[in-house]
C-alpha cells in the first residue's frame, strides 16, 4: 500500500502541479476556541494554560480539525498536512503535555487520512494524500541560546533524534503518506529529522517519501542558522527526498529567487508554500489573494515548481485560486544534475571529475600541530579558532579536525570546538572533516554539524561488518568518508595491496551499501619517503601509481592523501618539507589526486623550485636512484 502510494504521488507529480494546503492556525483562530474548549473533558483537571496548543485540538477538538481539512480538500487540495506542527515534545513541554507526543501525532494523522480517504472515495480521479507535519522545534541545535556561550546548546542531535522518532512512528501508525520536515531554520535540527525518519522506516519495514522545506526569514538569502539555499540542499540531499523547497516566511514576491536556485541545484521536485505576505504589527496578513496568486502564477509559468500552497496568513480561498492555477499550468521538471560529491559548509562545495586541486587545512590537529595540541588542553578555544581561521583565509577550502590525543577527552574537545566553529561564519562557511581514528568521536562530531561534511575516516580495518554498519551511519547522517586503504591485515604498504583493498572497498560500498561513488574519497597512504629504510624506497611512486588506479578504475571516486606525512624524515627542514610536498603533489594530482590535506598557508609551487633540488626529490619519489636518498639529504 505505502510503495503504491509513492508511486501514485511520483506520477502525478509528474503530470501536473500538485496543491498543498493552507494555514490550520489561522483557521483555528477563525473559530474563538476558549480554554475550555481546548481542555474539553479529558484535561479539565491539567494544570496551567491549554489555550493555544493547538495541536492539543486534535484530541479535543477532532471534528473541528477534521472539518479544516474537509474545507481545504474541498478547495482542492490534493495534500493536506497533519495537524503536528507543535507535537514534539520540546514544544508541548510549553503545556506540560510532552508524554502526548505519539498521540497527538497519531490521532492527527488518523484525522487527515479518514477526510482525504473521504474526499478521494467521491472523487477517485484525484487522489488525496496526507503529509505527516514536523516542525522545527522552539530549540535550534546549532544555534546557541546564550549570547555569552556561542558553544553553548539547549538541545542535542540525540535529543531531537528521539523526539523527532516517536512524532514519526506517530505518523506512520496513524496512516500518513509522506513525512513532512517544514520549516526548518536550523538544518542539522532537520538533519536529525532525516536520521530519525531513516531509523524508524528501518523498524518498521514502511519507508514513507520525504518532504523537505526550509525557510528564509531575511533578506540576506540564508537559513536562520546560515545557510544558503544551495547549501541546505547539499546538506539534506542524503534524504533522497520527494520534494525540497521552502514556505512560511517573507511571503511570494520575496521567496521566489530562492525556489528558483534550488530548483536549479536539486534533482527532486520542487515546492513553494509562503505566507501571505508579512504580517502587519498586529500580527494579521493584509496582502489581497490576487497578489498572492499573481506571485505564484509567476512561479508555475516559469516551471519553478511541482508543489504550491500557503503558510500563515493563507485561507481555502487562496487554495481554490492556486488550484485553478494548477490545473492551467506545467510542472517543473526535475533537474538532472552531473555526478558530483556535494558538500557544505554555510555555503555549498561542490567537488567533480574536473575540479582542480583542493586545500584541506591540517593545522586545526592535535597530533599534527605541537600548537593546537596546546590550546586544546589549556582550553584556549578562541586562539584555536584562530587556527582554524587562519586556515580559510591562507585558502583552506575544507578544514580538517583532530583531537585524538592520549592526554585528551577527544570526544568533550571535538564537540566542544565544532559547537564554537558553528557560530564563527568565516570558519563554518567551508566543509568539515571529522578526522579522528575512533568511530564514536567521529559521530559525536557528526551530531554537531549542519552542513554535509567528511568522516576522515573508515577502513576494512576491523573487518567488514564494523565497515559497512559506519557507512551506513554516514549515509545516515548524510556525510561523505575518506576510506584508508587499510584492511584485517593492515595498512597497505605496496601497490597491489592499495589496488586490491580501495576495490573490495568500493564494491562493498557501491554494491552492497548502496553509497554514492562520488562521496567516496579514497587515501591510499601517504608515507614518509626518504627514510634511509629499504622497504620504503616505493612509498610515494606506489601511492601516485594507486591514484592512476583509482581514477581509472573505481568510477566517480575521489582521492585524498595527508600531504605532510610525505616528509616525515626532514622534519626541522621546512624548506625542504615544502619543497617535496609541492613536488609530490605536482605529480600525485596529474595521477588523479582529488584533495589533500596540508597547510593551507606553506604551500610551494612546483615551477619555483630550484630544478637540482626537484630532480633530486623526484629521484626519491619514483626510487629513480640507488643513492637518492642520500644525495636529497
Ligand atoms: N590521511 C588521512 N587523514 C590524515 C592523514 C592522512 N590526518 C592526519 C594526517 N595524516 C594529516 N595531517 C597532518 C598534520 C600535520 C602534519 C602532518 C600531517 C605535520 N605536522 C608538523 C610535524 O609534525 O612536524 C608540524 C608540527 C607542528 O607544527 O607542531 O607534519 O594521511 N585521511
Amino acid at each position: 500500500m505505502q510503495d503504491n502510494t509513492t508511486d501514485i504521488l511520483t506520477r502525478e507529480l509528474k503530470k501536473r502541479i500538485l496543491v498543498l494546503d493552507g494555514a490550520m492556525g489561522t483557521q483555528i483562530q477563525d473559530l474563538g476556541l476558549s480554554e475550555d474548549d481546548y481542555r474539553s473533558d479529558r484535561f479539565s483537571d491539567h494544570e496551567g494554560q491549554l489555550l493555544g496548543n493547538s495541536d492539543l485540538l486534535s484530541l479535543t477538538q477532532p471534528k473541528a480539525i477534521r472539518d479544516i481539512h474537509l474545507e481545504y480538500l474541498h478547495a482542492g487540495s490534493d495534500i493536506i498536512g497533519t495537524n503536528t506542527f507543535t507535537a514534539t515534545a520540546v514544544s508541548q513541554a510549553d503545556y506540560g503535555t510532552e508524554a502526548l507526543c505519539y498521540e497527538l501525532n497519531f490521532e492527527s494523522a488518523r484525522i487527515a487520512r479518514d477526510a482525504a480517504d473521504q474526499i478521494t472515495r467521491e472523487n477517485p480521479e484525484k487522489p488525496r494524500f496526507v503529509a505527516g507535519a514536523i516542525g522545527p522545534t522552539t530549540r535550534s541545535a546549532s544555534l546557541s541560546p546564550d549570547v555569552n556561550d556561542p558553544g553553548f546548546r539547549n538541545i542535542t542531535f540525540d535529543d531531537l533524534v528521539e523526539d523527532y522518532g516517536t512524532c514519526i512512528q506517530g505518523l506512520v501508525d496513524g496512516g500518513a503518506d509522506i513525512i513532512l520536515i517544514e520549516t526548518i531554520f536550523d538544518v542539522l535540527n532537520c538533519k536529525a529529522a532525516i536520521y530519525a525518519a531513516k531509523k524508524a522506516f528501518r523498524a518498521s519495514g514502511t519507508a514513507l517519501p520525504i518532504m523537505i522545506s526550509g525557510t528564509i526569514t531575511d533578506a540576506s538569502g540564508r537559513l536562520l542558522s546560515g545557510q544558503t539555499a544551495d547549501a541546505f540542499w547539499a546538506s539534506t540531499k542524503h534524504a533522497n527526498p520527494l520534494s525540497v523547497g521552502f514556505n512560511c516566511a517573507l511571503g511570494a514576491d520575496e521567496l521566489r529567487p530562492y525556489i528558483e536556485q534550488i530548483s536549479r541545484t536539486s534533482d527532486c521536485f520542487i515546492s513553494a508554500y509562503p505566507n501571505r505576505g508579512l504580517p502587519n504589527e498586529f500580527g494579521e496578513y493584509d496582502e489581497t489573494i490576487e497578489h498572492m496568486v499573481s506571485a505564484m502564477r509567476d512561479y508555475a509559468e516559469s516551471g519553478l515548481v511541482n508543489l504550491i500552497g500557503g503558510c500563515c496568513g493563507t485561507t481555502p480561498n487562496h487554495i481554490r485560486a492556486f488550484s485553478e492555477l494548477a490545473a492551467a499550468s506545467t510542472p517543473h521538471a526535475r533537474t538532472v544534475q552531473p555526478r558530483r560529491s556535494l558538500l557544505s559548509g554555510l555555503e555549498p562545495f561542490t567537488i567533480t571529475e574536473d575540479s582542480l586541486f583542493i586545500n584541506v587545512g591540517e593545522r586545526t590537529n592535535v597530533t599534527g600541530s605541537a600548537k593546537f595540541a596546546r590550546l586544546i588542553r589549556e582550553e584556549s578555544y578562541e586562539e584555536a579558532l584562530d587556527v582554524a581561521r587562519q586556515q580559510v583565509e591562507n585558502g583552506a577550502q575544507i578544514i580538517d579536525i583532530n583531537m585524538d590525543e592520549g592526554m585528551l577527552d577527544s570526544k568533550a574537545a571535538m564537540v566542544r570546538f565544532l559547537n564554537l566553529i558553528a557560530a564563527e561564519p568565516d570558519i563554518c562557511r567551508v566543509p568539515i572533516m571529522v578526522d579522528s581514528s575512533r568511530w564514536e568521536v567521529i559521530e559525536a562530531g557528526l551530531k554537531c554539524i549542519q552542513g554535509k561534511s567528511i568522516v576522515n575516516s573508515i577502513s576494512l580495518k576491523e573487518g567488514k561488518a564494523s565497515f559497512v554498519e559506519q557507512a551506513r551511519a554516514c549515509l545516515d547522517y548524510g556525510a561523505a568518508v575518506i576510506v584508508m586503504a587499510f584492511d584485517e591485515n593492515g595498512q597497505a604498504d605496496n601497490l597491489e595491496r592499495r589496488q586490491n583493498i580501495c576495490r573490495r572497498s568500493y564494491d562493498i560500498l557501491v554494491n552492497e551499501v548502496g553509497f554514492p561513488a562520488e562521496d567516496i574519497i579514497f587515501d591510499p597512504n601517504a608515507f614518509a619517503i626518504a627514510t634511509g629504510i629499504e622497504e620504503h624506497n616505493l612509498y610515494g611512486k606506489d601511492f601516485i601509481d594507486a591514484c592512476t588506479f583509482i581514477k581509472k578504475e573505481l568510477p566517480h571516486a575521489h582521492i585524498s592523501g595527508g600531504i605532510s606525512n610525505v616528509s616525515f624524515s626532514f622534519r626541522g627542514n621546512n624548506p625542504v618539507r615544502e619543497a617535496i610536498h609541492a613536488v609530490f603533489l605536482y605529480h600525485a594530482v596529474k595521477a588523479g589526486l582529488t584533495m589533500g590535506i596540508v597547510n593551507a598557508g606553506q604551500l610551494a609551487i612546483y615551477e619555483e623550485i630550484p630544478v637540482a633540488l626537484r630532480e633530486c626529490i623526484e629521484d626519491v619519489i619514483y626510487n629513480r636512484r640507488e643513492d637518492a636518498t642520500e644525495s636529497l639529504i
